[in-house]
């Protein structure tokens, strides 16, 4: 019983270690997305499913916060509400293309493509 508590925590420390320099293909890595003022960087992210996406949240230049609102509900993680300042990871699990907005900011859009 023990045992296996430590394997998980072992397993646990690996996966929140930074892993975003991880070659791909090898599934439940993560990936870095940033907020620019109105933008986000990447706005184009290919994964694979079981991938994580790390929403990293800074104000814009006029102090507003973003959200991230996926287009479609079904097979998306659940939407970012307006966050001023946050690190906030989405698991994607479903393949697919999901193509999300800031709707505090008109036009700052991106996509994940889930393989
Ligand atoms: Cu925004």
């Amino acid at each position: 019983m023990r045992q296996s508590v430590i394997v998980l925590l072992a397993i646990a420390a690996a996966c929140g270690s930074d892993s975003s320099t991880n070659p791909s293909g090898g599934g439940n890595k993560s990936v870095d997305v940033f907020t620019l003022s109105t933008a986000f960087s990447p706005n184009f992210v290919q994964i694979a499913a079981g991938d994580t996406i790390l929403f990293h949240i800074v104000p814009s230049n006029n102090g507003e916060g973003h959200d991230v609102t996926f287009d479609v509900k079904a097979g998306a993680p659940a939407n970012i509400k307006v966050t001023l300042n946050g690190d906030i990871p989405r698991v994607f699990t479903t393949r697919g293309t999901f193509h999300y907005n800031c709707f505090v900011h008109p036009g700052m859009s991106g996509d994940v493509v889930v393989q």
